[in-house]
């Protein structure tokens, strides 16, 4: 039963309280002995080789690192395979037998997957891709909903030495196809639907779409989820084929391939600062050393663990911490498909009671809308099987966090608030359960060997309780290597503010135990319900509708979702504001990116503030939007434009 803590949550975050690891925790901990971070950092390399020992290598590495600025070779020689590394490595002790995914649909079925079973899934997966012509570094589009199907597909993927690259199923046919588009894959994996709160996401039908347009796809594999009747799905002749019809013919042995160090694993596309997403590219070695080590390290996992992490696999932490280092790990993974409030508001809470699980990894927005829903519903549950409980995605703000650790951790569970980005790969900066004495709405301290500061416009590390920009100032495993197929804004994006120093676009602070708060992005960044948004996607998705002229998209604060994506539009002249013309453009935005972009708020404008050089100044429109008095107008055109948009606003508000 949940143990009940009575004190107010005010009480709790009172100035100075703070969360050491409790006694039996630490005693327990796979790490505990603070001298590591020391260690690490008189030896990074050493450090880094010494995890990399403990995996398969067909062949050892000759140097540790190779590094130059902002070009990093890890392992360099080195020849090994992820998917072995997750696989084959356990099938000779006692995993063999073990559970590595424990899978709940969103209807309710449970499906169980041995390591073993595990391993002859994807071996067959690896021969169907095979036959359909895939060869090392080939690129493979993953469309799924979260099935199994979707860490087996890349798994294959891996051990073919095909590069995958992932779609969240929550994107639209448009999103698809861009990314079909820049990845130039050539096979598509997908199902005919999945389940999400009820309801049918028509990912083939999606995918129908956006294949209009994309002529480097030779096949696409369907996996049968049983949304629709097999008959009811149009099926292209000799492009489209089934999934268990080519399984079923599949061969069960597939070599793993002996993969370079640094050979392409995959890419993910993330937002930026412009219009078109960037496909962040991982290689293999240093990506299995870096999510590996902090796999173990970060989540304390035990032999014995079931782990959890609630993300979606199209989204890095998916990729990192359900697939890839659990496995590696050899731990049980969960995996559920649908939503938080299926069939009610206690399913996340019933799964945990169900299988017992011991570690959970989920995002801010989820507990605080677990906070809004009420604590009625964790504690309809039997939750003692918890010990470990992780977050990720936004900075959790303090009162967040003390819910979190008191009614879904009893109080006895360790909260680690992780730092991290898709770029970054692995968990940068983040407690350790058995070390770190935590402090709410503060990540803490970098993972040993990681070299993090806060730094000014000149690069100047800046003192205990200032702010600044967030930095990466040593090369670290899984760093991503480059954008696919565009070095240069590589070098751009992240290695340029700073030369030899990785730019994380975040800002934050460091108090006087060196501990770092995470303020948030500080470019044109939004993130909303833990999900990055890039407003210039937005603000191009609302110019492409007939109506709209101009467009400026900003985050404003949000209670549950940390922000909230708000446009302020301009309409082309002559056109007519007619009555259902902002649902209509919110509708737009969802079409051409997906509902996780669909703006909160569209405003109208008849016209934006902008610099005397035609900028627009998102900067005093967040102002208007948060209510706040403005900030600097001197460089304002026209300073009667705020004016004017300001007094409209407020007439809307009132
Ligand atoms: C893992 C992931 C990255 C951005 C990052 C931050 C924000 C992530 C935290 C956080 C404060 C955290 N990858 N962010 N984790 N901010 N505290 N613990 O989320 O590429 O999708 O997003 O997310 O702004 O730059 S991501």
């Amino acid at each position: 039963m949940v143990e009940k803590v009575q004190a107010p949550i005010e009480a709790l975050l009172q100035e100075g309280r703070t969360f050491p690891p409790p006694d039996e925790f630490r005693q327990r901990a796979n790490i505990n002995d603070p001298g590591v971070y020391e260690e690490a950092e008189r030896d990074p390399e050493g450090f880094w080789a010494r995890w990399a020992e403990q995996l398969h290598w067909f062949r050892k590495w000759e140097r540790v690192l190779e590094w130059n600025p902002p070009w990093a070779k890890w392992f360099v020689g080195g020849k090994t395979n992820l998917a072995y590394n997750c696989l084959d490595r356990h099938l000779t002790g006692a995993r063999k037998n073990k559970a590595a995914i424990l899978w709940e649909g969103e209807p309710g079925e449970v499906r169980i997957l041995t390591y073993w079973e595990l391993y002859r899934q994807v071996c067959k997966f690896a021969n169907v891709l095979k036959s359909l012509g895939v060869k090392k570094g080939d690129r493979v589009t993953i469309y799924m909903p979260m099935v199994p199907e979707l860490p087996i597909a890349m798994l294959a993927c891996a051990r073919i030495g095909a590069v995958h690259s992932v779609v969240f199923g929550g994107f639209s046919s448009d999103a698809l196809r861009d990314r079909i588009q820049d990845a130039q894959a050539k096979v598509l994996v997908t199902a005919e639907g999945g389940w999400r709160r009820g309801n049918i996401v028509p990912l083939k039908r999606n995918a129908d779409e956006a294949l209009k347009e994309c002529p480097s796809i030779e096949h696409v594999v369907v996996f049968h989820r049983g949304c629709y009747e097999q008959s009811q799905v149009p099926m292209t002749p000799g492009r489209d084929l089934w999934w268990h019809e080519l399984m079923a013919q599949a061969p069960l042995e597939c070599p793993a391939e002996e993969m370079d160090a640094e050979d392409m694993l995959y890419i993910l596309y993330t937002s930026g600062t412009t219009g078109k997403p960037k496909g962040v590219v991982h290689t293999t070695g240093g990506y299995m050393v870096g999510v590996y080590a902090t796999t173990k390290w970060v989540f304390d996992l035990k032999e014995e663990d079931t782990y959890w992490c609630t993300a979606d696999i199209g989204w890095v932490t998916g990729h990192s911490y359900i697939v890839y280092g659990p496995l590696l790990c050899g731990t049980t993974t969960v995996m559920y498909e649908g939503s938080p409030d299926w069939p009610e508001r206690d399913r996340w809470w019933a799964l945990v009671e169900r299988h017992g699980v011991n570690i959970l990894y989920t995002a801010p927005t989820a507990i605080r809308t677990f906070m809004r829903w009420g604590e009625e519903w964790p504690a309809r549950h039997d939750l003692s099987s918890l010990r470990l409980l992780g977050s990720v995605g936004e900075p959790i703000n303090p009162e967040a966090w003390v819910w979190y650790w008191r009614n879904i951790g009893g109080g006895r569970c360790p909260v680690v608030d992780t730092w991290w980005q898709t770029e970054t790969g692995m968990i940068m900066i983040t407690p350790l359960p058995g070390i770190t004495v935590c402090k709410p709405g503060s990540a803490t301290r970098p993972f040993p060997g990681v070299a993090a500061d806060v730094v000014d416009d000149a690069g100047n590390s800046v003192p205990a309780g200032a702010g600044g920009y967030l930095v990466l100032k040593r090369p670290w495993p899984a760093m991503m290597r480059t954008i696919y197929g565009d070095p240069d804004r590589y070098v751009q994006q992240y290695w340029s503010r700073y030369p030899g120093i990785y730019f994380t676009g975040d800002g934050a602070k460091r108090d006087e135990d060196g501990y770092f708060w995470i303020v948030g992005r500080i470019d044109d960044v939004v993130n909303v319900a833990g999900h990055r948004i890039g407003t210039m996607e937005v603000e191009s998705a609302l110019v492409d509708h007939p109506s709209v002229a101009e467009a400026a998209v900003i985050g404003r604060s949000d209670e549950v979702k940390g922000q909230a994506l708000w446009a302020f539009v301009t309409i082309k002249e002559g056109v007519d504001r007619h009555q259902g013309l902002e649902q209509e453009l919110r509708e737009h935005v969802a079409r051409k990116i997906g509902g996780i972009a669909r703006p909160d708020r569209i405003i109208f404008a008849a016209e934006l503030p902008k610099t005397r050089s035609g900028k627009i100044m998102r900067r005093l429109l967040r102002d208007i939007a948060e209510g706040r008095a403005l900030g600097d107008t001197t460089t304002l055109q026209d300073p009667a434009v705020v004016q004017t948009l300001r007094e409209q606003y407020e007439h809307l508000e009132g």
